[in-house]
């Protein structure tokens, strides 16, 4: 008997309701190819009635002591804790990433973002000043109103959760939209928010299309404060329907991070850690280090260690224990992957690992968008594989001869989000991390993050700052008042 697909709709005062225009997305499953689901297609009209949820939420919400609310968001945490496999379960299908990373990853994160935020909240403290003997200064932190939060589909519940927290945190009401590509582990947020006890209008999810919906939420006059993570070109288009209302605005966007491996690192250290900020979850993390630059004397070694244990990673079906690399998100992304490769060829570049699809998975597994860890070398350091973001498994090796040569190799690009630099000299790595125009620099060791910390990007990576204090700085209104003695 053939089941209906399930219908993700939306979620909008405390209840799943249809897009108003009665329309769903196919919702495709990356590892074979062919819909598992329904996603509402909504518009306008639906941000409309999530506005309209979310005003009426926003006086009692924002009212609530830091301690109930707290007390909620960190139910949350617990019940994502409580529902672990299942929702990892359901980010690995959505995604095509493997079972085991959103298992260890994505949804502990997602935890940890809530909990996380509900205990900041209550250790925040207050400026105040004394104005010589006449005044008191004294700054009041106030929650903005609605927020409107839009999340991309390679880490849906870890980003998506990034941004709710803070925002619903300090009081303000939240208008999300997950990307159309990954909408599940949304849909089943929204049960768990419900059944932890949030308000009816604190948290509103409406799904759709980023010119239908992002575009709504983004251009509405009466959502302040916009959080976006996603794609440069796409960051851009959100900043320029911000700019004329005077929103608050906060973008992550893209990368084309370096990594950095001086001769003098530990190397079985470097080559792990250069694997796994190479391909992690297929290599769509922004994060990612796709440039790898390796000293000279130590490049051929680099390679020949590195290319061997990348051709060990078990690219297979996401949901079996033993894989490594799963599906990429979409056709879309899989063909700009093999674009990329074969422009890097006539770039002059040697693929010495993978550089296709591979052979068949399995049967399930036979339409899926699966592709092989890339290795480039032989490429020049400004050429467009160098140059633009490929969000897949290829990354290039190329080597470099001194301290100064590898800063300005590593510099030399439009985006400016994160690098790793390896090596064991204490000296060295204070002065490269100095130096390099990024927002986050790992030395030995790669995406360790620390909630309280900012994070973000410079240059077409991003403007603001989230994580920690940032966050919650940058969802409230700092009001002076000044009271004359
Ligand atoms: O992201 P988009 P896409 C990079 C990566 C990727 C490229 C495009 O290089 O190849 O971006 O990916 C919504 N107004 N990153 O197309 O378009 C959209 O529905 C408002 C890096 O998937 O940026 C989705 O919810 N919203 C990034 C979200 O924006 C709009 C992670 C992101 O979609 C919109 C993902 C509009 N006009 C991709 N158009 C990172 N920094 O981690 C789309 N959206």
């Amino acid at each position: 008997m053939r089941t209906e697909p399930l219908q993700i709709r939306n979620f909008i005062d405390g209840q799943f309701v249809e897009p108003v225009g009665g329309k769903y997305l196919d919702n495709i499953e990356p590892a074979t190819g062919k819909p598992y689901s329904q996603v509402a297609d909504s518009d306008g009209r639906d941000i409309e009635l999530a506005v309209t949820a979310a005003n009426k939420a926003f006086p009692n919400w924002s009212h609530t002591s830091a301690a109930d609310r707290s007390r909620i968001l960190l139910r949350i945490a617990d019940l994502i804790e409580r529902d672990l496999e299942k929702l990892a379960r359901a980010e690995s299908i959505d995604t095509g990433k493997p079972l085991s990373l959103a298992r260890t990853m994505d949804i502990p994160r997602a935890g940890s973002n809530f909990r996380f935020f509900a205990t900041a909240i209550l250790h925040t403290d207050s400026e105040a000043h004394i104005t010589d003997n006449v005044a008191f200064n004294y700054t009041l932190r106030q929650p903005r109103g609605l927020a409107g939060l839009i999340s991309p589909w390679n880490l849906p519940l870890y980003l998506l959760s990034w941004k709710i927290a803070p925002a619903i945190a300090v009081g303000n009401t939240a208008i999300a939209k997950p990307s159309e590509l990954t909408p599940m582990t949304a849909y089943l947020l929204c049960e768990l928010c419900r059944e932890a006890g949030l308000p009816n209008g604190v948290l509103n999810i409406v799904h759709g299309t980023g010119p239908n919906v992002g575009a709504a939420i983004t251009g509405h006059p009466k959502i302040g404060t916009i959080s976006f993570t996603g794609g440069t070109v796409t960051g851009r288009k959100v900043a320029e329907m911000c700019a004329p209302l005077f929103k608050k605005v906060s973008l992550e966007l893209g990368g084309k991070n370096p990594n950095i491996i001086f001769a003098d690192a530990e190397l079985d250290a470097a080559i792990a850690g250069s694997v796994r900020s190479s391909f992690a979850n297929q290599g769509q993390v922004c994060l990612c280090g796709s440039r790898v630059f390796v000293e000279r004397s130590a490049y051929k070694d680099f390679v020949d260690r590195f290319v061997d244990k990348a051709s060990k990673l078990k690219v297979g079906d996401p949901l079996e224990p033993t894989t490594d690399q799963g599906a990429m998100v979409n056709k879309t992304q899989l063909d700009k992957v093999k674009f990329y490769v074969d422009l890097a060829q006539k770039e002059g570049g040697k693929v010495v690992l993978g550089g296709s699809a591979p052979n068949l998975i399995n049967d399930r597994c036979q339409d899926g968008y699966f592709f092989q860890p890339t290795v480039i070398t032989g490429l020049p350091v400004s050429c467009r594989t160098n140059r633009e973001e490929i969000f897949g498994p290829v990354i290039t090796i190329t080597p470099f001869d001194d301290e100064e040569e590898v800063i300005g190799y590593a510099n030399d690009t439009d985006y400016g989000l994160a690098s790793s630099v390896w090596t064991q000299n204490l000296n060295r790595a204070h002065r490269v991390a100095e130096h390099i125009h990024t927002g986050t620099v790992w030395v030995n060791c790669w995406l360790v993050r620390d909630l309280r910390v900012p994070f973000g990007g410079m240059k077409q990576s991003g403007v603001g700052r989230e994580g920690g204090e940032e966050a919650l700085r940058f969802f409230t209104e700092p009001k002076n008042i000044c009271i004359a003695k």
